[in-house]
């Protein structure tokens, strides 16, 4: 990938979104960015790009027959994903929010590790440490500032610099208007931490159109911070790969934070509680219909790729499975007791949590003596 040595020079970097592939699958060039993936580097980004959707369907499925408390839906959001995730290295950290499906399953996260919290069999029972994937977020942009905080450690520890690590914050436009947010973003600018913040600005905030989150296009608030803000095509896989490499390898050489949006539509509902009908304008889901992040990597690879059926059908497969472990894994989870939950909240023995877990025990207990 190569990158001009200036183009993080200005406080912003726009004023057009960065586009390497077009809706129709051409590529085209960007004086700043670029990505140099092979055919078979394509046929990686188009795996992981179907393998997510199938998750995420087969996720929202699962609720439908009550096998699921709730699930939030990633579809249309799938280049974002594998394009910020794939940018990532063994050595960096991601703090996702809630919906980021498709960067858990690129880190090596089991889909039924993802599934379990929720089915509410555990509160998130992946390894951040072995996965460089922290834990989901439901409380809206503070993970921005566990990221930040984590940041600063990496460079306290002497991690900045030459083989570095950086940290990916991910957030949502809406997040945008949290006050966590803000702090995160003083400190990082501050602390010239290796952090960046990875805006995928899906239009809503469940019900909240982004125009009511912000009067200036999200990217441009970095400036004010006083750290670069970019926008990139959130639906094309290669220019969120290219720009979220650069503002990661900046990152960690000491650049200091900066503000990725990634401008993409969330397609489905927000969580399978909400009714998306009820707000949104079906032309503009159609509209976002067109500009389908897959179909633009499957009519690239139609173009460069003479073996494209049998990858295609190969991924089928492959997705074909992936669903089957999902749907029996997800049934086969056995029910948590109602204890158990007092065992994943800590690291270590924890008096106040103890004390409260044998309340718990000896409440459930007075039923059985009643009986
Ligand atoms: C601090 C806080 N306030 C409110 C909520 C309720 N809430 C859940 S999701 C959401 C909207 C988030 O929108 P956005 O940041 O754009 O992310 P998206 O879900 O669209 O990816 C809100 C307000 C919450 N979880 N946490």
């Amino acid at each position: 990938m190569e990158q001009v040595a200036s183009v993080w020079d200005g406080a912003e970097v726009g004023p057009e979104a960065v586009q390497l592939l077009t809706p129709q699958g051409r590529r085209v060039e960007h004086p700043s960015f670029a990505v140099d993936v092979s055919v078979q580097d394509l046929r990686g980004l188009y795996r992981d790009l179907v393998l997510a959707r199938r998750l995420d369907t087969e996720a929202t499925a699962l609720q439908r027959q009550g096998e699921l408390g709730l699930w939030p839906p990633a579809l249309g959001q799938e280049a974002a994903q594998i394009g910020s995730g794939r940018a990532l290295t063994a050595a960096d950290h991601a703090f996702p929010t809630y919906r980021e499906h498709g960067v858990a399953l690129v880190r090596g996260v089991g889909p039924l590790e993802l599934l379990r919290m929720f089915r509410g069999v555990d509160h998130g029972g992946w390894d951040p440490v072995a996965t460089g994937f922290h834990l989901y977020t439901i409380v809206i942009g503070a993970q921005t500032l566990h990221a930040t905080g984590y940041a600063m450690g990496l460079q306290r520890d002497g991690r900045v610099g030459d083989d570095g690590s950086a940290v990916l914050a991910y957030l949502g436009d809406g997040a945008t208007s949290e006050g966590a947010v803000s702090e995160a973003f003083v400190w990082a600018a501050a602390m010239n931490a290796p952090v960046v913040f990875f805006c995928q600005n899906n239009g809503w905030a469940i019900s909240e159109p982004t125009a009511k989150q912000t009067r200036i296009p999200l990217y441009q608030r970095a400036r004010g911070f006083g750290f670069p803000g970019i926008r990139v095509d959130g639906n094309d896989v290669l220019a969120v790969l290219a720009v979220t490499r650069a503002a990661l390898a900046r990152a960690r050489e000491g650049g200091g934070p900066v503000l990725v949006e990634a401008v993409t539509y969330r397609m489905g509902a927000h969580t399978t509680s909400d009714d998306p009908t009820r707000y949104r304008d079906p032309d503009e889901v159609a509209a976002w219909k067109a500009r389908d992040p897959i179909a633009r990597v499957a009519a690239l690879l139609g173009r460069e790729d003479p073996g494209l059926a049998e990858v295609v059908a190969e991924v089928e497969r492959e997705a074909g499975e992936l669903a089957e472990r999902v749907r029996h894994g997800v049934r086969a989870m056995p029910d948590p007791g109602p204890l158990d939950m007092y065992d994943s909240v800590y690291a270590e023995p924890n008096v106040a949590l103890a004390r409260e877990r044998d309340e718990h025990a000896a409440y459930l207990a007075s039923f059985e003596e009643v009986s």
